[in-house]
């Protein structure tokens, strides 16, 4: 379908006379196809014996059917959002696919054949472009549309309910879009669990985010088994729990356990005996058990046992009809699925979490049985399924009749769905690309011009963060108070994009200046402090508002939730085309309590900074077990640790300007580390300016060369090349320092040049771009090119050399490397075997203690004087090295 430029007014209403036996018979459908999906990827033709399973959740689909069913055929907008459990990926498709709502990467719907290639290809790896499917909801799925990716459970739910909060920011700032998404959620009760999700609950009842909707699909069952949970101690079941918990954090809890049949029984005389044996007389385990059976009689005999008023309800039915009532579950009634998702949408300011109860495997031969999350059905009964359900087995991806009721509904849910969606992406289209070009016109600024560095002569890089973070919340209200036309013009444009947050650490991490009145979010509290007189002039005022422009999101000490949040909003230019740029202040090591919720956000290329800070041994007077850095190398992310200033400054505007101009890609988020330790901030350029290289070079070509080399990686502070003696083999080595510990390379350089040694000093701004993944790519061409690191042998005047036979052997020696950095061993340890010489690599290889700073790199051999003995151990190691050369070549 091409995109139609005309602005289609969407049908946002919801269907009132639905044909539920038409909505009921596409999910069969639907679910036959997800079955035949999973059973086409684990038998292809061409396995080869030993590769890794690919498996597959019948039974899980079955389970959530009716649920996404009701979503996907009745109640989900085009604007709307989906975060669902990982292993029913396969029904989504087989109902998008009904839909039609399969789209290529310019965002054209498939043809037909298309589709039922796609079909085909789960799990599939496409080697010519061919349409495929990843094992869990992804991106680039042709129904990624508005999916979270999935396969890590408990995290997805949580980055919906951040984009809601995300989608409220935009609102509540006069962003303009013409949306209302609701974000459905579905999780497994397992799934329910994870911290993750019990973590962010009260986050979004107290922040009114009734666009969410959480379902649990409540089958009573996970990976290993019947749950089997001790009821008594939780005073009910876990759905009980569940609700209860949902109250206490501001949701609306809805269990919805009773399907319209049971209803209708509860209504009939003496039906009311049957609903409080099924409500009050078994546990979860129990009526598994009878479900697991799947024995009418049984079922029969277990109900008369519980109650003899029951016994005689039940005498005028058949086991049968006994049996039929009695797993009559409302998670498979799509009616009553549909009445309440209809009322769960209402309330747009309380989030709702519905426990729908359901069947494991339902209506598959190993329904209910404790094993089946796995378990595949055999080709017999798939077979059997799809005679009875009038489908074909050899082509299961075909669309129903054209004069079939089902395909008529389908039409019309198409013509709602398929436009509206059109339009939402040509508008964020049309955003992204009126955004692109006015970012490309700005003028970008290579720094922040913070003049307050001037009075700062021992100034640290946690406070440059707060300089920074506060001007360009400065700049984002309107107010241009500074001469620097050309930094207020740029950063003025995009500073209204730039938000801060953070996990109870903002003012701890000198964000404060960016929190000071400016919290975002009305929690409906008058403010009593002003009102009593009772503010804390010293402390930042933290009363949240609406009705200005906030800058900073408050989180209480919840690190998942806020990384989770950063990745949420970090991901609004790719949803809206709006594009926020949220950073987050954590404590370096507390970065490990959001590890799962990180990853996400950088698998999902989600563009935002987290600053660490602080971080390391450098933490010293915090205590030992702050200490262990977060040394991360995931895809996506580039990690920085400056030491100067005005460094964190270059690779901030940097980030900044590679974000607003989406010239980021691969490396949409920013790590860096800072720290609370001062650093003489004229050692700068002093250093630099005693450079044989800079002698004739104005202040302003130093920094711009140094500004390049920051934004590569790093950058020669200390360089004795030129110098007179300089003898490479002989008397030089470099060392390699990061972050705060460069103060100590600076001093044991000192201390070597007082021994005759010139010791260079290569500052590394980021170990990802000088040495990993970044660095790689380009064959480390900064280190070897940029920097002039080599493993050459020098063989100067004075050299041994002895003969043996046809060879010579010389006595030579190349120029050794010492790194030392605050953090774990392998971020700098790879220089010598790049270049080919001899490494050795000072870091934090023990757990630490309490103390001063001075105490503590001593305690870790991280000192000057650690690393004097360093650079003299390498420095004699290499004079040792022979090299033989053919006398015939000489
Ligand atoms: C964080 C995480 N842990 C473990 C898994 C592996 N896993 C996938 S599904 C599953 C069981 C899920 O059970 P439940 O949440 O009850 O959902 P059901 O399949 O029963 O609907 C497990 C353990 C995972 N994907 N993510």
């Amino acid at each position: 379908m091409k995109k139609d430029k005309k602005k289609i007014t969407p049908d946002r209403s919801t269907p009132v006379d639905i044909d539920y036996s038409v909505v009921n018979s596409i999910c069969d459908r639907a679910y036959f196809m997800a079955l035949r999906m999973i059973d086409i990827a684990n038998n292809r033709p061409n396995v080869e014996k030993g590769e890794p399973k690919v498996g597959g959740h019948p039974s899980a689909c079955a389970s959530s059917q009716h649920i996404l069913a009701a979503i996907h055929l009745i109640l989900r907008e085009p604007e709307d959002y989906f975060a669902f459990k990982p292993h029913i990926s396969p029904l989504d498709h087989a109902l998008n696919c009904l839909l039609h709502n399969f789209r290529n990467e310019n965002n054209e719907l498939f043809s037909k054949d298309q589709r039922k290639l796609a079909m085909q290809h789960l799990r599939h790896y496409s080697k010519e472009g061919e349409p495929v499917f990843q094992s869990y909801h992804a991106e680039a799925d042709p129904d990624g549309f508005r999916y979270f990716p999935s396969g890590s459970v408990g995290i997805p739910p949580v980055n919906a309910l951040y984009t809601s909060l995300g989608y409220q920011f935009a609102k509540d700032h006069k962003f303009e879009m013409n949306e209302d998404p609701t974000f459905w959620c579905l999780m497994g009760d397992s799934e329910f669990r994870e911290g993750s999700l019990h973590e962010a609950m009260p986050d979004a009842g107290e922040r009114e985010l009734g666009n969410l909707i959480w379902i649990v699909d409540y089958n009573r069952q996970n990976l290993d088994g019947t749950r089997m949970l001790n009821e008594k101690a939780l005073g009910g079941s876990d759905a009980d729990r569940i609700v209860r918990l949902a109250e206490a954090n501001g949701w609306t809890g809805v269990k919805l356990k009773h399907g319209k049949l049971r209803e209708k029984w509860f209504k009939k005389t003496g039906g009311e005996e049957l609903k409080r044996v099924l409500d009050e007389e078994f546990s979860d385990y129990e009526f598994q058990a009878v479900l697991a059976a799947n024995r009418p009689e049984l079922t029969r005999k277990v109900l008369n046992e519980k109650s003899s008023k029951l016994k005689s309800f039940l005498k005028s039915y058949s086991d049968e009809e006994v049996h039929e009532v009695f797993t009559n579950l409302a998670g498979h009634d799509i009616e009553s699925l549909v009445e309440c998702f209809k009322e769960a949408k209402k309330d747009r300011t309380r989030p709702t979490l519905i426990v729908a109860y359901t069947i494991k495997g339902k209506g598959l031969s190993f329904q209910a049985h404790s094993g089946n999350h796995s378990a595949m059905p055999e080709e017999e009964e798939l077979r059997n399924l799809a005679k009875n359900l009038d489908i074909s087995f050899e082509d299961p991806f075909e669309d129903f009749p054209e004069d079939s009721k089902e395909e008529k509904y389908l039409i019309q849910r198409r013509e709602k769905l398929l436009p509206g969606i059109d339009q939402i992406l040509g508008e964020v289209a049309d955003r992204k690309s009126k955004w692109l070009e006015e970012a490309n016109a700005i003028d970008w600024p290579v720094d922040f011009d913070i003049s307050a560095l001037k009075f700062n002569p021992v100034a640290h890089t946690q406070w440059m963060w707060g300089q920074i973070a506060a001007k360009l919340d400065r700049l984002a209200r309107g107010d241009r108070g500074s001469k620097n036309e050309n930094l207020e013009q740029g950063w003025g444009q995009v500073a209204r994009f730039f938000l801060t947050m953070a996990p109870d650490v903002g003012s701890s991490t000198n964000t404060s200046p960016n929190m000071n009145g400016k919290i975002f979010g009305d929690v409906g509290q008058k403010d009593f402090e002003a009102e009593y007189g009772a503010k804390d002039e010293k402390a930042p005022d933290v009363m949240p508002h609406a009705d200005i422009r906030t800058g900073h999101i408050r989180f209480e000490i919840a690190e998942g939730n806020c990384m989770s949040a950063a990745g949420s909003i970090g991901k609004f230019y790719y949803f809206t085309g709006i594009p926020f740029f949220p950073a987050m202040t954590i404590y370096d090591f507390f970065i490990k309590r959001a590890h799962d919720q990180f990853y996400y956000n950088l698998y999902w290329h989600s563009s935002f900074a987290t600053i660490g800070t602080p971080s390391g041994i450098t933490l010293a007077p915090e205590g030992a077990q702050h200490s262990w850095k977060s040394d991360f190398q995931i895809p996506n992310c580039v990690t920085w640790e400056p030491c100067f200033a005005k460094e964190l400054e270059w690779i901030l505007a940097d980030g900044l300007k590679r974000h607003f101009t989406k010239n980021d890609k691969n490396r949409e988020s920013l790590l860096v580390r800072c720290v609370t330790k001062g650093l003489v901030q004229k050692d700068f350029m002093d250093r630099l300016k005693r450079q044989k290289r800079f002698i004739d070079s104005s202040d302003a070509d130093i920094m711009e060369t140094i500004r390049q080399h920051t934004l590569q990686g790093g950058y020669a502070l200390i360089d004795y090349r030129g110098f007179e003696d300089y003898t490479p083999g002989d008397n030089v080595v470099h060392i390699f320092a990061m972050g705060a510990l460069v103060a100590e390379a600076i001093k044991a350089s000192d201390l070597l040049n007082e021994k005759g040694i010139y010791a260079n000093v290569f500052v590394v701004t980021s170990p990802d771009l000088l040495l990993s993944n970044f660095a790689d790519a380009d064959n480390y061409d900064h280190l070897i090119n940029g920097l002039g690191i080599s493993g050459d042998v020098y063989l100067a005047p004075g050299s041994e050399v002895s003969s043996q036979g046809a060879w010579l052997s010389l006595q030579g020696g190349r120029i050794p490397v010492l790194s030392v950095h605050d953090g774990e061993p392998g971020l700098l340890d790879n220089i010598g075997s790049i270049v080919g010489t001899k490494q050795k690599c000072l870091a934090v290889r023990k757990t630490s203690k309490s103390g001063t700073t001075a105490d503590i790199f001593h305690l870790h051999h991280l000192d000057a004087e650690g690393i004097v003995d360093g650079a003299m151990q390498v420095l004699e190691e290499v004079s040792k090295e022979s090299f033989q050369v053919s006398r015939e070549l000489v």
